[in-house]
């Protein structure tokens, strides 16, 4: 087993769940592969998206429906500081994770989470286990107590500008 999918499994038996984390027969990479893969909506899909604080340099994640992306500004008052994407060596080095496999939890160092309300309108979601072919369905009330997410509305739709 990966380094980052057993930091997946541990955070997920820690935490009292028993979920299977599933390999893909294909990538899923990003939301939409992972949607086909698991037979979900896209909306399903908790993506990990990392940002970083442009004053402090502290890591957040945003745990965004797979429909949605993170409004900057909403973003950026709920960290209290202007926010930038982090690059990939960045999200490796705060989650342990690479980009397209990054988990909603398992993180090499904590960081401050925050949920999209979105995710909380199905029975269960979907998110990366942390590869690119690992997913695994959990309810999103545990899904935000395992990750310790709060939740804020700071997602729009991936196509409204
Ligand atoms: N496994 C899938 C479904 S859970 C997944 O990880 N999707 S994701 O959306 O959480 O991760 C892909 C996200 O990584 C993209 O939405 C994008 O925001 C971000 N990303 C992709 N490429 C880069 C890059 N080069 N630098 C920084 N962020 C990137």
């Amino acid at each position: 087993m990966s380094k980052s999918l057993a930091r997946v499994r541990a955070a997920l038996d820690a935490a009292g769940l028993d979920t299977q984390v599933l390999e893909m027969p294909d990538e899923t990479r990003t939301a939409a592969q992972a949607a086909a893969a698991a037979g979900c909506a896209l909306d399903q899909i908790a993506k990990s998206i990392v940002m970083g604080g442009t004053e402090t340099g502290r890591a957040y994640l945003f745990l965004t429906a797979g429909g949605n992306r993170v409004d900057p500004d909403r973003a950026a008052a709920l960290a209290g500081e202007p926010l930038g994407r982090a690059d990939a060596g960045r999200v490796r080095a705060e989650t342990g994770f690479a980009i397209g496999g990054v988990a909603p939890v398992g993180h090499l160092s904590p960081l401050p989470v925050f949920a999209d309300p979105r995710l909380t309108e199905f029975a269960v979601v979907w998110a990366a286990g942390g590869t690119p072919r690992h997913v695994f369905a959990i309810a999103p009330a545990d899904l935000i107590r395992v990750s310790g997410a709060q939740v804020h509305a700071f997602a729009v739709p991936a196509d409204e500008m």
